[in-house]
């Protein structure tokens, strides 16, 4: 029975090398996670998206498995995974897992017999092809997501194998039956294990188009229309649903990139039994040209207003959404989305952006220490960077080095890494990460940032969220309300309304480092100010990045 926990949820997500190192290797671990649930029980988050911990090479950071019932050793045994479940359900919290099926790792059993053996019965886990000209080129001209062409050819032979990642994740064949078998009996194991369910990862890429052509378009990632959204994706997501999701109470959320709305609501409608949510990435693509993250584009409020009301209004009745600003792929919020990354307004300006993206309609999701503010870090050598998109695209830059003047700032300010810099604990060596050097260099600004600190000041960006969330879990108006943008067309200032027949809830904040006037502050004393980051609260005049919440109780 599915009780749709999800609809009153706050989820926090941990990439877990990053989050705390409890063995001091420099590396997170599930012990370090287990040290904090408390702090995340303080903050009042209610479930936990965690990031891959199954055994894998690394090579994409545990996106590329090699071993979907066992964990990576550096991150622990399937025994501190129970403790850490069990721990974490003992104060309330569940627990959903990345799902990664739409490949594996190189390394995978599967992949090593089928590329071993022509004979082997894994041989159509994988899409493996024959190349032309004799195994000189690839079967057709797809690129890779992370750069480079989609097709790796088999050592002495001349087949290839298609990764839409790296060379190390080789695509799972989902229109074999028996590979949907195996992926049903992976989310089994986990879910009577007791977990709560699945952020799946690139899970509108699974099913591609028969047969594979070659790609004449202008834009650069040849074959995409080929299997962004393929012919038997709702097929696949409903069997999953049907097999294995209607017999739990799980939630899942698909991570579905380049997806139009129309396609987000056929994947989340409840009548069709597919995915709950969907991350889709409208939101953080208002600051690029056509998706692509390095094509930087200047941001308008606008332009982030239009993207909310889309979705808010093209899922309100049939599905649900996810609401999120950060995650391990994207560059830090602060400074992002109209906020300042530095200076007296950083922690002003990141509740004004926490406030208006958290209460609308969906589920919103916090991704580890954007709850104190933390930052892209600046690196100063290719030398220190550990992402494999980030390193593929400095040598995209290096072998062209016309592209640098264009993507050198893209680079430096949308990479990865920037999001998976060790978790800043407290001022001790290394943030309170670990006892060692950290696999990843810490922010300089740990000594100012960092979640000690962030605890014993009462007016932090923290206790604000801590506020957020204490506010949203169980309210009514936010879980059936209706959202309308009260001002699309002002870029300075953000006004919402959510409303159903339990109330209204106002959302007003002023993007901009100036004080503006607005007539939209409600005077009506039935409307009782929630929360704010200002003490002056001037009628009809809202300061520097003040945000106001009114509830208005029928
Ligand atoms: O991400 C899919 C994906 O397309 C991103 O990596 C994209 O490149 C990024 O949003 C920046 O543009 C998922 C995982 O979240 C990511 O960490 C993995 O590297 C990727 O899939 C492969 O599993």
């Amino acid at each position: 029975m599915r009780t749709k926990w999800y609809k009153d949820a706050v989820v926090y997500q941990i990439y877990p090398r990053s989050f705390c190192d409890s063995n001091g290797d420099g590396f997170g671990d599930i012990q370090g996670i287990i040290s904090k649930l408390d702090y995340l029980k303080d903050l009042g988050i209610n479930c936990v998206w965690l990031s891959p911990v199954y055994d894998s090479p690394q090579e994409d950071n545990g996106y590329d498995i090699s071993n979907y019932k066992d964990i990576y050793p550096p991150f622990g045994t399937l025994k501190d995974f129970k403790q850490m479940l069990d721990e974490m359900h003992k104060r309330g919290i569940r627990l959903i897992m990345d799902l990664v099926v739409n490949h594996t790792s190189s390394q995978h059993p599967w992949f090593k017999d089928a590329i071993s053996n022509p004979n082997s019965p894994y041989r159509d886990y994988y899409f493996i092809q024959k190349g032309k000209k004799n195994g000189k080129r690839p079967p057709n001209n797809w690129t890779s997501l992370f750069t480079g062409p989609a097709w790796e050819r088999i050592k002495g032979t001349d087949d290839y194998y298609l990764h839409l990642f790296a060379k190390g994740q080789p695509d799972l064949n989902w229109d074999n039956p028996k590979v949907r078998e195996e992926v049903k009996d992976i989310l089994r194991f986990w879910l009577d294990m007791g977990v709560d369910g699945f952020r799946c990862d690139v899970i509108t890429l699974i099913s591609k188009e028969q047969p594979m052509k070659n790609d004449y378009s202008l834009f650069p990632l040849k074959g995409l229309n080929q299997y962004r959204y393929g012919p038997h994706l709702d097929e696949y997501l409903h069997e999953l649903y049907v097999d294995v999701y209607s017999h739990y109470d799980t939630m899942t959320v698909g991570e579905t990139v380049m997806t139009s709305v129309e396609q987000g609501k056929k994947l989340v409608n409840e009548n069709e039994e597919k995915l709950d949510m969907i991350f889709n990435f409208d939101n953080t693509d208002v600051d690029n040209h056509f998706g692509v993250k390095y094509f930087l584009k200047k941001f308008k409020l606008t332009n982030l207003k239009k993207v909310y009301s889309k979705w808010q209004h093209a899922l309100y009745g049939t599905g649900w959404n996810s609401l999120f600003i950060e995650n391990h792929d994207q560059r830090r919020s602060s400074g992002r989305f109209g906020t300042v990354s530095e200076g007296p307004l950083k922690e002003k300006s990141a509740k004004a952006l926490a406030a208006t993206y958290f209460l609308m309609r969906g589920t919103p999701f916090i991704y580890e220490g954007q709850e104190i503010g933390m930052t892209n870090h600046n690196f100063k050598s290719i030398d220190e960077y550990q992402d494999i998109e980030a390193k593929n695209i400095y040598n995209l830059m290096e072998k062209y080095k016309i592209l640098k003047p264009f993507l050198s700032k893209a680079f430096r300010d949308t990479n990865r890494d920037n999001a998976r810099t060790p978790m800043q604990w407290d001022d001790s060596e290394y943030a309170g990460f670990s006892k060692a050097k950290p696999w990843l260099k810490v922010n300089d600004n740990y000594k100012e940032i960092n979640a000690k600190k962030a605890i014993e000041d009462p007016n932090s960006l923290y206790h604000f969220y801590q506020k957020l969330i204490k506010y949203r879990i169980g309210n009514k108006i936010l879980k059936n309300g209706v959202y309308s943008d009260l001002l699309p067309h002002n870029n300075k200032i953000y006004a919402s309304k959510m409303s159903s027949d339990d109330g209204e809830i106002l959302v007003i904040a002023n993007f901009t480092s100036k004080k503006q006037k607005c007539k939209l502050l409600p005077v009506d004393a039935k409307y009782e100010l929630v929360l704010t980051n200002e003490d002056r609260n001037e009628e009809n005049y809202l300061y520097e990045y003040e945000v106001r919440v009114y509830e208005y109780k029928k």
